[in-house]
């Protein structure tokens, strides 16, 4: 496989301006035939001669090849392994191409391919050249008509991009429509379904007083589940004309929902496709965390409508500029629609934890990286989360109003444009008068910076200095890195806790635009030695070293008025608390849990004052993955050993105050998916696992009790979790529960990807044996990513488990990566991704995960998914 690379980017020779498709839809093959406009690109091609043009093309059977309705035989053209090449004779031509496919044997879930009956597509990145040969790259935009035929009987709904021109009745029983897209478009936006679905309809009146239809297709089994996706599509689309001035511009705006799916969904033109796990909801269904993930995944598709689709990107390098942007709109989305604190708090905690370690490993590139084997490897937490960052610390520099004078000026000057990160950087600076030179480095390079904070406070003068120096481990490929341009939201605490004033203007808070390795901030009339909060807000995506005492972070904890600080001052302490333990694990026994920590979690489940909200994502200990991720060396059986003991300290010292908290929290009451609600009950469940890790038969009854009462799946869900890893376990219960949420929920194949999850993610159930187990279950669907992730994924997720001495965790893994790459490489890949990290274990585990990526390296005709990422890694 070979490496493609940014610097070597060239414009199209050949444009496509408009592409008319016409799918012929059968039982054990599908006809494609594409009619083509084509026309050379004048700006590339000036000469005499006219260059061949090579289309893309993967696993198709070219039936015929007409140009200019001359027929080519097959002595005029080259048909090689992934295009197509032909000669070329005007400037202006038509193409006309016959392929036929097997959408029933496409197990990749790209291009065309069925999930339950049910014809559909997904064509980001290069899925497109699987439906007929093409220009299938991003910056070849063209005007799409589709003509879909099939059996009437099985497939009712027939669906593509844009707004439906003709239907009718053909022989046979077959019938047809055809949708026609007024929009340019790349290919890989293009979208078909074709099923025996119903649908939801509502209707949007846009900002103008257009009228929009707007649809919501699933399977009829599921027609119940869709009121909260659709309440959410109508919050996002005024979100969008409020916040950003963006106005949805087709007569019909469409949902479908289909069970196999190789990610979350797809913003395809007018044509959304999702997971059925991310539209689906139902209080009895669905978590709070589901619904909370399909408001904001149904926002994020709907935004590219603007950030990716009439402005779309040049080559798959700049990804981010669709995404990071789309991500940072869907949050600030969420943002304003649930807590803001907790969406800061949650995002920065997923960043910190999962980027950063992909950051520190073997895949780590910049947001807009240099080079690639396989696209598809790189929709990545640094594309996507750490590009909201980075377009999110725009905004901190800029301000809002800046901000928006800078979208609104990237909008107008790209509408109907393929563009880049930097047109994006450009128009943002244009609008602004801010200069962005320096901040540009977050586009080239990789890595996390570290930020380190010394200070030093003057008695007699009053000055506090502060200095600020970062550097930037070197990443695979950059060895040196240049200072970054970073905004560090600051502020300084008094003894009393309050405030202090940072400048004459009296400011309390401020953004420091950090520049050089080094420099010293000087804040005059302190009264005695302030105690920073740093980083406020999470305002850049970096870690920072400064040398808090523990008291220090009990004193934050308390006082500080940023969310994410008091969290983190929280994080800060529970990781020294764990830490300490770690360290010496052979003595663990005789170590006691620290007692300030212990203290200070008193104070905070009896703080009236806090947010319930704020409250129950304070009382989370850092997670095992956040451990292991800040650990030098990852020992995953101390880390896992020392997190419950230091929980466990917890629940027995506040027993008394989490029941009461507990109970304070549980009454009845109709399930309702807003903030307030949402926040009682995550508080409250969060009582619940402490509680769980009480050894006395009481706690097991309440959870017991709270399972088996529970309204609506938050509760049902986080009663199971609390059961299954109780400490004072009962074999017999926990049978009785996993049987009785798979009797009450074994049709649902979104819920029981839960109770896949549960057992495989369990420190006391999930072994190999277990795994394997119910990889035979009935209801297990091996062509399934949702079941694959929810099983696979818990396993390797289960640091108690997956990293049990032997190895048994990583040669299953290893097993089941052969296994799939033949099946679906992007899902091949995706699971494989734990042992890439393979460098930061403790010696034994670190050589058998080394062992196991072996393995699948010397494994012949690998996908390119997983040979990128094996090659890489070892
Ligand atoms: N753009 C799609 C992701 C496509 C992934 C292709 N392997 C979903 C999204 O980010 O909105
Ligand atoms: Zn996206």
């Amino acid at each position: 496989p070979s490496t493609i690379y940014l610097k070597d980017y060239q414009a199209p020779d050949y444009w496509i301006d408009t592409t008319h498709l016409t799918f012929d839809l059968h039982e054990d093959h599908t006809l494609v035939t594409a009619v083509l406009q084509m026309r050379l690109n004048e700006a590339v091609n000036c000469g005499e001669a006219l260059p061949a043009l090579t289309l893309h093309g993967e696993d198709l059977d070219l039936v015929s090849l007409h140009r200019d309705g001359e027929e080519l035989e097959n002595d005029r053209y080259q048909l090689v392994k992934g295009s197509l090449t032909l000669p070329v004779e005007q400037p202006r031509f038509q193409l006309q191409i016959v392929t036929r496919i097997r959408p029933q044997e496409n197990t990749s879930l790209e291009g065309l391919y069925k999930s339950n009956g049910m014809f559909c597509t997904q064509c980001e990145a290069e899925g497109f050249r699987k439906i007929t040969y093409y220009l299938d790259r991003p910056d070849v935009m063209s005007v799409f008509t589709t003509k879909v035929i099939a059996s009437q009987a099985r497939y009712p709904v027939l669906l593509a991009n844009g707004n439906a021109i003709d239907r009718g009745e053909l022989d046979n029983d077959r019938h047809y429509v055809t949708w026609e897209d007024p929009f340019k478009k790349p290919s890989y936006l293009f979208a078909l379904v074709a099923g025996d679905l119903e649908y939801v309809e509502d209707h949007f009146t846009t900002m103008n007083g257009r009228e929009v239809t707007l649809r919501l297709f699933t399977e009829s089994h599921n027609i119940h589940k869709c009121d909260h996706a659709m309440i959410s599509l109508k919050k996002s689309m005024k979100w969008d004309e409020d916040v950003y001035g963006r106005e949805y511009d087709l007569d019909i705006f469409m949902i479908v929902a289909v069970d196999h799916f190789n990610m979350g969904a797809m913003e395809n033109k007018g044509l959304n496709i999702f997971n059925s796990s991310c539209v689906l909801a139902s209080p009895e269904t669905a978590t709070d965390a589901t619904y909370q993930k399909i408001e904001a995944i149904v926002a994020h598709e709907y935004f590219h409508n603007w950030s990716g689709n009439r402005v779309t990107c040049r080559d798959w390098f700049q990804l981010s500029l669709k995404e990071g942007f789309t991500v940072f709109r869907d949050a600030e989305f969420s943002a304003d629609m649930n807590s803001r604190g907790v969406k800061r708090i949650q995002d920065a905690s997923v960043l910190r934890t999962a980027q950063f370690a992909e950051d520190a490993g073997p895949m780590a590139h910049p947001i807009r990286p240099e080079s690639f084997i396989e696209i598809s490897n790189f929709y990545t937490l640094t594309v996507y989360e750490k590009g909201c960052e980075v377009v999110r610390m725009i905004h901190t520099l800029l301000g809002a109003d800046k901000f928006r004078k800078g979208t609104d000026l990237y909008f107008d000057r790209h509408d109907g444009e393929a563009a880049t990160c930097e047109d994006f950087v450009k128009a943002m600076e244009d609008a602004s008068g801010v200069d962005l030179t320096q901040f540009r480095n977050w586009y080239s390079q990789s890595g996390t910076p570290v930020v380190t904070v010394t200070d030093r406070y003057e008695a007699e003068t009053g000055d506090y200095h502060l200095t600020i120096a970062q550097s930037c481990p070197a990443t695979p490929g950059q060895e040196h890195k240049k200072p970054f341009h970073i905004p560090l939201g600051l502020a300084l605490l008094d003894e009393q806790g309050q405030l202090l004033p940072l400048n004459a203007e009296g400011d309390k808070e401020q953004v420091l635009s950090i520049k050089q390795s080094e420099e010293t901030f000087v804040f005059k009339g302190c009264k005695s030695k302030p105690l920073p909060s740093l980083l406020r807000n999470f305002s850049a995506p970096v870690r920072v070293r400064y040398d808090y005492s523990k008291d220090d972070l009990v004193f934050l904890m308390k006082h500080d008025t940023d969310s994410f600080n008091r969290w983190d001052a929280c994080q800060r302490l529970g990781v020294m608390a764990i830490e300490q333990l770690v360290e010496r694990f052979d003595e663990q026994a005789e170590q006691a849990v620290d007692s300030q920590l212990l203290d200070a979690f008193g104070v905070l489940i009896a703080d009236p004052k806090l947010e319930h909200a704020v409250k129950a994502e304070m009382l989370c200990l850092p997670t095992e993955a956040s451990l292991a991720e800040q650990a030098e060396v990852i020992k995953p059986l101390a880390i896992v050993a020392a997190r419950k003991k230091v929980k466990q300290a917890i629940a027995e010292t506040h027993s008394a105050a989490l029941l009461a908290l507990y109970n304070q929290l549980s009454h009845e009451r109709d399930y309702c998916p807003e903030a307030a609600d949402i926040a009682e009950r995550t508080l409250k469940n969060v009582c619940l696992g402490y509680l769980a890790a009480l050894d006395d038969a009481e706690s097991l009854q309440r959870m017991a009790a709270q399972y088996n009462g529970a309204s609506n799946m938050t509760d049902r869900r986080a009663a199971l979790g609390c059961i299954v890893d109780a400490r004072h376990r009962d074999e017999h219960l926990v049978e009785q529960v996993l049987t009785d949420f798979y009797d009450r929920y074994k049709d649902d194949a979104n819920v029981m990807d839960g109770w896949f999850a549960v057992q495989s993610g369990s420190a006391e159930l999930g072994t190999v044996e277990k795994v394997q187990a119910l990889m035979q279950h009935d209801s297990f669907d091996p062509t399934s990513p949702n079941k694959l992730r929810s099983l696979i994924g818990g396993f390797t997720g289960n640091m108690a488990r997956f990293h049990t001495t032997g190895g048994a965790g990583y040669e299953f893994l290893a097993d089941r990566v052969i296994e799939l790459d033949k099946q679906n490489p992007q899902v091949a890949s995706r699971v494989m991704m734990p042992l890439t990290r393979w460098k930061k274990f403790e010696p034994v585990a670190s050589g058998l995960m080394k062992k196991a990526l072996q393995r699948i390296k010397a494994v012949h005709d690998l996908s390119t998914d997983v040979y990128e990422v094996v090659n890489k890694s070892l």
